[in-house]
């Protein structure tokens, strides 16, 4: 299976997150992505190639103009103020309060997202805009009619939506690759996010729509991050009614639940009878990951790959969270080579 890369995620480097209600380094680091691609080299998985560059009309078809412009010169005003660490959010427009686009920095940052997770640095635009071209060169290969490709996106992205970002992302990496595929011709496409954490922002993306089905294995949102999206009786609305799945699990969820739970999303999938499928590929389901509280195994990922090869469907893996720095690139990896050996 072919990897696509790009170096330049590393120009995305936040320094501090808030955890607990403390600063603490930031557990969305750089060391993920290369303890990934050294586990791609160790195995042999594949050729590893860089991305083509797609343009900022490709990330359009996703996301605002608006919002892109501000992912875009956000740095250049918060420095201009004479700040020249990480650029944070601090307020957020809720129940009753005012959606309107402020002037200044510091409110356009509250305005462009849902959390304070979502840090932008000196070079946070030009690795997010790698990361999509990475999403992007992977679907072209599967579009090109390869069976698989794997995206190794930095930073990830299912949290972020059209106008907002959040949770570590910007660029909502596996919404950008389904348009795309349903762009170059694909009539319906499913996206299969089984990351611990609820997509939140592919969700709101394809909500309203009937040739994206979004599918989704997460903790419960009544417990869990991101709290406000992800219960199951989110089914979609208008013509996209029946169109989201929604997966949400209890804290301490191992693999006989959750292995039976992939088996019910893959059933929902081939119904949709998708002429591809893109994979959120979150980790943070591992017993050992350090934010999350499901409890997977290491060969569990290998046995998900296996599922998912089932579909026999075109697949595109993109890489999303797991933070368990010493098995992440192990566990990433077991589904893809799950997935190869199932073929
Ligand atoms: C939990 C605090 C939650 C934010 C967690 C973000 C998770 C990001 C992710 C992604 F795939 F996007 F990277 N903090 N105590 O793993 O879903
Ligand atoms: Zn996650």
């Amino acid at each position: 299976m072919i990897t696509v890369y790009s170096d330049d995620h590393r120009l995305h480097a936040a320094k501090n997150e808030l955890i607990d209600g403390t600063l603490k380094p930031a557990v969305e680091t750089p060391e993920r992505a290369d303890i990934i691609l050294a586990r791609v080299r160790e195995t042999g998985l594949g050729e590893v190639l860089a991305p083509e560059d797609f343009g900022i009309e490709t990330l359009g078809r996703v996301h605002d103009s608006r919002y892109l412009l501000f992912l875009e010169t956000a740095w250049g005003l918060w420095r201009e103020t004479g700040r020249d660490y990480d650029a944070l959010p601090l307020a957020w427009p809720v129940r009753g309060m005012r959606a309107i686009e402020p002037e200044e920095i510091d409110g356009k940052l509250s305005y462009f997202s849902f959390d304070a997770g979502a840090p932008i640095t000196s070079g946070t635009w030009p690795a997010v805009r790698a990361s999509a071209n990475v999403a992007l060169t992977a679907s072209r290969i599967v579009g090109d009619g390869e069976r698989v490709a794997f995206g190794l996106c930095r930073p990830p992205g299912h949290h972020a939506a059209s106008d907002y970002c959040g949770g570590y992302c910007f660029l909502n990496n596996a919404a950008i690759a389904a348009q795309w595929l349903r762009d170059q011709g694909a009539e319906r496409v499913s996206i299969l996010d089984i990351d611990y954490h609820h997509g939140n922002g592919t969700q709101s993306i394809f909500y309203d729509r009937a040739d994206v089905q979004f599918v989704s294995l997460h903790a419960d949102p009544k417990q869990e991050y991101p709290f406000f999206l992800g219960y199951s009786d989110e089914i979609g609305q208008g013509a996209g009614e029946g169109f989201n799945v929604n997966y949400p699990m209890e804290w301490g969820t191992g693999f006989d639940v959750w292995g039976q739970a992939l088996k019910d999303a893959c059933q929902e999938v081939a119904s949709f009878a998708p002429d591809a499928v893109v994979v959120s590929l979150g980790v943070d389901t591992f017993e050992k990951d350090p934010i999350s509280q499901f409890r997977l195994k290491s060969p569990d990922f290998t046995e998900t790959g296996r599922i998912i090869a089932g579909l026999d469907l075109p697949t595109v893996f993109l890489m999303e969270g797991g933070y368990a720095v010493s098995e992440v690139g192990v566990n990433a990896v077991n589904v893809l080579t799950g997935f190869e050996a199932a073929l």
